[in-house]
C-alpha cells in the first residue's frame, strides 16, 4: 500500500511539472514575467500586491491569480485596485495551487496586455514549495510576527525561492525579532536569497520593491 501511494504521488508531480513548462513556454512566448507568491497565512502577500497594483498595475501591465483554499476575498481585495481581470481559484480543500490551474486561469487574461503576472499562493509555508507553477521564481514572504526562526523550521520554502520579503518592519519595534538572525538562517538554507524589507501597510522599502520590478520587466522581451 504504502508503495502505491508512492508511485501515485510521484505521477501527479510528474504530470504537474510538465503543465509548468506549458505555463513557462505561453509565458515566454508572451514575454510575460511572473512571479508565484508564497508565505504562511497573512504575512501580507495581498496587502503588498494591493500597493503594487496601485503603483505600477497599469504601468507593468500586472494580472493575478490568486489561490485561497475557501472564498474569493483575495481577489476581490485586487479587483478593487485594477480595471485588469483578477482570476480567482478557490482551491475547495487543497494547501497550494497546481500548474493545472495556472495554466486554466491564463486562458482567461489577455497575456497580450501582460508584462507581470503575481500568482498569489495559498497561505502556507509547506504545500507551495513542492509545486512548480511556470513562475520565473517564488517569492517567499514572511513577517516580523512570525519569529526569526521560520527559514529554519520551513527550509524548502526558502530554499525554492529566489527572493525573500521580510514585512510588517513597521512593527519591529514592538515585538521581540532579531533581524540579523532572521536573514542569517534564510541565508544559511539559501545564501542566494535576494532580501527585500518592507512594510506593505505603510509603504516602508516599497521604492526597492517597485524599482526591482521595473528593471525585471525592462530585461524581458517576446521571444
Ligand atoms: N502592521 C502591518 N500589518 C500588515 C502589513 N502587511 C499586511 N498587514 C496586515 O496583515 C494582515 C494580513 O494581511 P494580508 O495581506 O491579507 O495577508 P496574506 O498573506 O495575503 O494572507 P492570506 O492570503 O490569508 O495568506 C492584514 O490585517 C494586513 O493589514 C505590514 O506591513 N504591517
Ligand atoms: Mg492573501
Amino acid at each position: 500500500m504504502a508503495v502505491r501511494t508512492i508511485e501515485v504521488r510521484e505521477k501527479v508531480m510528474a504530470m504537474n511539472n510538465e503543465l509548468a513548462a506549458v505555463v513557462r513556454q505561453r509565458l515566454a512566448e508572451a514575454g510575460v514575467v511572473a512571479f508565484n507568491l508564497v508565505s504562511s497565512p497573512g504575512s501580507g502577500k495581498t496587502t503588498l500586491l494591493e500597493r503594487t497594483l496601485d503603483e505600477l498595475g497599469e504601468e507593468l501591465g500586472i494580472a493575478v491569480v490568486t489561490g485561497d483554499v475557501q472564498t474569493q476575498n483575495d481577489a476581490d481585495r485586487l479587483a478593487r485596485r485594477t480595471t485588469r481581470l483578477v482570476q480567482a481559484v478557490v482551491t475547495g480543500g487543497a494547501c497550494h495551487l497546481d500548474a493545472r490551474q495556472v495554466l486554466s486561469a491564463l486562458d482567461a487574461i489577455d497575456l497580450q496586455r501582460t508584462r507581470l503576472l503575481f500568482v498569489e499562493n495559498v497561505g502556507n509555508l509547506v504545500c507551495p514549495a513542492s509545486w512548480d507553477l511556470g513562475e520565473e521564481a517564488k517569492i517567499v514572504l514572511f513577517s516580523v510576527t512570525e519569529g526569526e526562526d521560520k527559514p529554519l523550521k520551513y527550509p524548502k520554502m526558502f530554499r525554492e525561492a529566489r527572493y525573500a520579503v521580510l514585512n510588517k518592519m513597521d512593527l519591529l519595534p514592538h515585538v521581540p525579532f532579531d533581524l540579523d538572525s532572521a536573514v542569517a538562517a534564510a541565508r544559511s538554507v539559501n545564501p542566494d536569497l535576494t532580501f527585500f524589507f518592507t512594510s506593505a501597510l505603510h509603504g516602508e522599502g516599497l521604492t526597492t520593491w517597485f524599482d526591482f520590478l521595473r528593471s525585471r520587466i525592462r530585461q524581458t522581451a517576446p521571444v
